[in-house]
C-alpha cells in the first residue's frame, strides 16, 4: 500500500523554538522503516521543513491509501485539519496518528477524520493494522496499543512501550540538508536509549520512554553513525552519559572505525561526576556539547524538583566538562513562587557557573507528571490546552508578583542572559556567522513572544482595574 507519513506544519500560535532547534522527524522515519520492512511504499511530507507545503498535491501524485501523521502537543490542530483535508479528498483514505502526543493524550485525536491512534508503536502492531486496512475488513477486535474510530475508540487495550527501530533516513533525505540543532547544521538526530533512571518530577520524559534504561547495541549505533552523511549529531537519549562501560566501547569503535563527527548529547550531571576521566577521550572523539539540566540556583528548589544533584555538584560538572573543552549548555527552570530578587540570583548563579549557552523555561510540569498536581489549583490554562505545554509560556500563577510583573521578569531575564559576552564569543567561535545570526533572529522571535505576553497581560490587569 502507498503511505504518506506526514508531520505538520509548525503552529503558529506557539512559542516556538524552531529558529534553534529542528531535528529530523525521527518518529515518523522509524515508522517508514517499519512500513517498508513490511513491503509498503512511502512518503514523507515534512510540513516544517516546508511551511507552504500543501497536503492535496502530495494526495493528488502520490495517491496515497493511508495517511500517517506524527503529533507532538502543539500539533493537535492541525494534525486534525490533514485529517480533515485528507478526507475530503478522498473519504477511504484512513487516517492514522501517533508520535508524543497521541502516546500521552490519544483522545486528542479522537475525531470523526481519524481511523486509528497509536499509544504505542511496535512492528507487529503495525502489522496487524495494515493487514486488517489491506483486507477492507470491518474491525472486530482491538489490536494492542491503538484506539480504532471502528470501535468508537474505546478499545484500550493498553500496549507497551515503543519498540526501537533503526531510523530509515532515506524518506528525509530531501529536506536533511535544512535540519539544525542550535548552531550547528546539518546536524542529524540519533536516538541510542530509552528511559531515565533519574525521577525529576516535572519531566515527563521518563514517564514516556519508562522508568528502565532500555539501550540500543552500541556497535548497531556506530554503524548508524558511520552511515550518516551529517558532520553533526545530535544524541537525543535523555541521559546519554549513563552508562561507562557503554560509552567506552562507544569510544573504542570510533577510534576503530575512524568515525569523525561531533555530537551533542543530554548528560545529567550525577553521570558526568561519575566519569570524570571520560570527557577527554570523548572529546577526542568528537563530543563537542553537553545539555545538562541545572534547573535552579536553590538547593531547595532542586529537591523539590526531586532533581539528583546540589547547586555545588552543578558547579563541578561544569567545570569537569570545560576543562575537557566540552561546551556545557545548561537549562533553567523559571519557578513561579520567585520574587525579583531570586531572578537576579539566578543571573549570579548562571554568572558562575559560566555555561557556554543557558536555556530557561517557565516552569512547565507536564499533566503526567508528580508536580502537576501540585500546581493544579494555580494553573492558568486548561489541562487541554495541549499546545500550551511547550516550555515558552508562563502556565502558572506566580505567587510573589502579578502576571504582568512576572512576565517583565521573565523579559528582562531574557535580555541579560542574551547579552552575555562569553556565549557570543562561543557562539562566534562554534557556529558559521550566518547560524549565529540565525539565533539572533530567533532570539528577537522569542523576546517578541514574552513582549507580546506582557502587553496582553498589561492590558487584562488594566481592564480588570476598570
Ligand atoms: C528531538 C526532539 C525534538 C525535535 C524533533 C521532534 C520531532 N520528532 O519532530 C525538535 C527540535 C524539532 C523538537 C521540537 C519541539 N519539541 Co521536542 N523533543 C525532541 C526529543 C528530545 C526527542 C524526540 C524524538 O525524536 N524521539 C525519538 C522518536 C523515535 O520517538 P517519537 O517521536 O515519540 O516516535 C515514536 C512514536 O511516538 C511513534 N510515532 C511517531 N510518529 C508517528 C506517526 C505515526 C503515524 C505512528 C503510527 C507512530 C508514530 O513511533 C516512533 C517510534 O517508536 C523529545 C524528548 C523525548 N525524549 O521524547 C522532545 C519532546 C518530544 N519535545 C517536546 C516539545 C514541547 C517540543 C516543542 C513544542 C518545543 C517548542 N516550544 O517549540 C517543539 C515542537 C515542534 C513542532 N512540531 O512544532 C516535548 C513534547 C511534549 C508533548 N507532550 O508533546 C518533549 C517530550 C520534550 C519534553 N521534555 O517534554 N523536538
Ligand atoms: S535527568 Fe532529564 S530526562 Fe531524566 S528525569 Fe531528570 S529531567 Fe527527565
Amino acid at each position: 500500500m502507498r503511505v504518506l507519513l506526514v508531520r505538520p506544519w509548525v503552529n503558529k500560535k506557539i512559542t516556538t523554538v524552531k529558529n534553534f532547534l529542528f531535528g529530523e522527524p525521527l518518529g515518523v522515519e522509524c515508522v517508514a522503516t517499519i512500513l517498508k520492512e513490511q513491503g509498503h511504499k512511502v512518503l514523507l511530507a515534512d510540513f516544517m521543513a516546508e511551511p507552504n507545503g500543501r497536503l492535496g498535491a502530495y494526495i493528488n501524485k502520490f495517491r496515497p491509501k493511508v495517511i500517517g501523521i506524527t503529533s507532538q502537543c502543539t500539533d493537535v490542530e492541525n494534525v486534525v485539519k490533514i485529517a480533515k483535508i485528507a478526507k475530503k479528498y478522498d473519504k477511504d483514505i484512513k487516517v492514522i496518528v501517533g508520535g508524543v502526543q497521541a502516546m500521552v493524550y490519544p483522545n486528542s485525536f479522537f475525531s470523526k477524520y481519524v481511523d486509528h491512534v497509536f499509544k504505542s508503536t511496535t512492528r507487529a502492531n503495525y502489522k496487524e493494522l495494515m493487514e486488517l486496512i489491506a483486507s477492507g475488513k470491518k474491525q472486530e477486535k482491538a489490536i494492542v496499543g491503538i484506539f480504532s474510530k471502528e470501535l468508537n475508540f474505546e478499545n484500550a487495550v493498553e500496549g507497551c512501550y515503543n519498540e526501537y527501530v533503526r531510523p530509515d533516513t532515506k524518506c528525509s533525505k530531501r529536506y536533511r540538508h535544512l535540519y539544525k540543532y542550535v548552531g550547528f547544521q546539518p546536524c542529524a538526530v540519533v536516538q541510542t536509549s530509552f528511559g531515565c533512571r533519574n525521577r525529576c518530577n516535572f519531566c515527563v520524559r521518563w514517564k514516556l520512554e519508562g522508568p528502565t534504561l532500555r539501550e540500543v547495541d552500541i556497535e548497531q549505533i556506530v554503524q548508524q553513525l558511520e552511515e550518516l552523511k551529517e558532520p553533526y549529531v545530535m544524541i537525543c537519549d535523555n541521559d546519554f552519559l549513563i552508562n561507562k562501560k557503554r560509552l567506552e566501547k562507544f569510544c573504542e569503535l570510533l577510534e576503530e572505525r575512524k568515525v569523525k563527527k561531533k555530537y551533542i548529547c543530554y548528560g545529567s550531571v550525577n553521570s558526568i561526576l561519575e566519569k570524570k576521566d571520560l570527557f577527554k577521550r570523548l572529546f577526542k572523539n568528537g563530543l563537542i556539547a553537553v545539555i545538562v539540566g541545572y534547573e535552579s540556583f536553590d538547593d531547595r528548589q532542586l529537591k523539590e524538583y526531586n532533581k539528583a544533584a546540589t547547586t555545588d555538584e552543578n558547579l563541578k560538572a561544569t567545570r569537569i566538562l570545560q576543562r575537557n573543552k566540552i561546551a556545557c549548555w545548561g537549562s533553567f527552570i523559571l519557578h513561579p513562587d520567585w520574587d525579583k530578587n531570586d531572578f537576579k540570583k539566578l543571573l549570579k548563579y548562571k554568572n558562575l557557573l559560566r555555561p557556554e549557552l543557558m536555556t530557561f523555561s517557565p516552569l512547565n510540569p507536564h499533566p503526567l507528571t508528580p508536580l502537576f498536581e501540585e500546581y493544579r489549583d494555580r494553573l492558568l490554562y486548561y489541562e487541554t490546552d495541549y499546545e500550551k505545554w511547550n516550555f515558552g509560556d508562563v502556565l502558572i500563577m506566580p505567587s510573589k508578583m502579578s502576571l504582568n510583573e512576572y512576565y517583565l521578569e521573565v523579559l528582562k531575564f531574557t535580555f541579560a542572559v542574551n547579552m552575555s559576552w562569553y556565549s557570543f564569543l562561543y557562539t562566534l567561535r562554534a557556529f558559521p556567522i550566518k547560524n549565529t545570526l540565525r539565533m539572533t533572529f530567533g532570539f528577537n522571535t522569542l523576546l517578541s513572544v514574552y513582549i507580546k505576553n506582557f502587553f496582553r497581560t498589561y492590558m487584562s490587569s488594566k481592564r480588570r482595574i476598570a
